[in-house]
């Protein structure tokens, strides 16, 4: 089909993105290595499928199978391959299942959810901003390389020289975008009370870049994953007018 395709369009295979989910993803794959010449210019991942899938690339989505290949992963290691296999692999809410707003999930629903954030990639003014981390676990304590200014964005409008694992949250319902939000390491102590305070203080789907403030109190972490509210505060704050 892709090579009717290209014959009768006469586009290079550089200038197709193939976008599949599931066993789809990996149909994408497999497209990519048996093109005749060239190389397929993108190919996105939607959470490849993991069962009857083996380490070997030949056969399932891999980083080789196209100049650029990136994955949303919603259900990893079990409807879904958990281990990286694109050049950038993103993972919401950790990748795995429950996903947040999905309940009493049998996978079903947190595997769906890749191409919903796919889907809303295209068009979101907020954004589905991703921070480059090492593990789940180090993204929730905030112990991530860089800071708000090297998030990139998940989807559709991903930065195509981006590699690596990159994570960050949602919303549980649509719209599910939260733009540029991440978790901030707790800190016993606030570091001042008067002072710039650079990346502590968001409001919903505002994210408050840098900001003076007048004072503050800790008021706690909060994580809220099952409704559609703020995720976390941190501090409460009062800017300096
Ligand atoms: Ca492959």
């Amino acid at each position: 089909m892709l090579t009717t395709i290209e014959r009768t369009t006469g586009y290079d295979w550089c200038m197709f993105h193939l976008v599949g989910h599931s066993l789809g993803a990996h149909v994408c794959g497999i497209a990519g290595e048996n093109i005749a010449h060239g190389k397929i210019g993108r190919i996105t991942g939607l959470d490849p499928a993991l069962p009857l899938f083996s380490s070997n690339i030949t056969g399932r989505l891999d980083s080789t199978d196209a100049t650029f290949v990136d994955i949303i992963h919603t259900c990893g290691g079990y409807l879904g391959y958990y281990q990286p296999c694109g050049h950038v692999d993103f993972y919401p809410n950790g990748g795995t299942f429950i996903q947040p707003g999905c309940g009493w999930d049998i996978g079903t629903c947190s595997h769906t959810r890749s191409y919903m954030f796919f889907t809303e990639s295209i068009r979101t003014k907020i954004g589905f901003y991703a921070r480059q981390c090492n593990s789940w676990s180090d993204y929730k304590k905030g112990h991530c390389k860089g800071s708000v200014e090297d998030m990139i964005l998940m989807g559709e409008h991903v930065n195509t020289s981006a590699r690596g694992k990159y994570y960050l949250m949602t919303a549980s319902s649509k719209p599910y975008a939260l733009g540029r939000y991440f978790p901030q390491p707790k800190h016993d102590t606030f570091p001042s009370s008067r002072g710039q305070l650079r990346g502590h203080l968001r409001t919903y789907r505002k994210y408050v870049n840098s900001v003076l403030i007048k004072e503050a109190k800790r008021i706690g972490y909060k994580m809220a994953l099952l409704s559609n509210t703020v995720y976390s505060w941190f501090w409460q704050a009062r800017a300096q007018e």
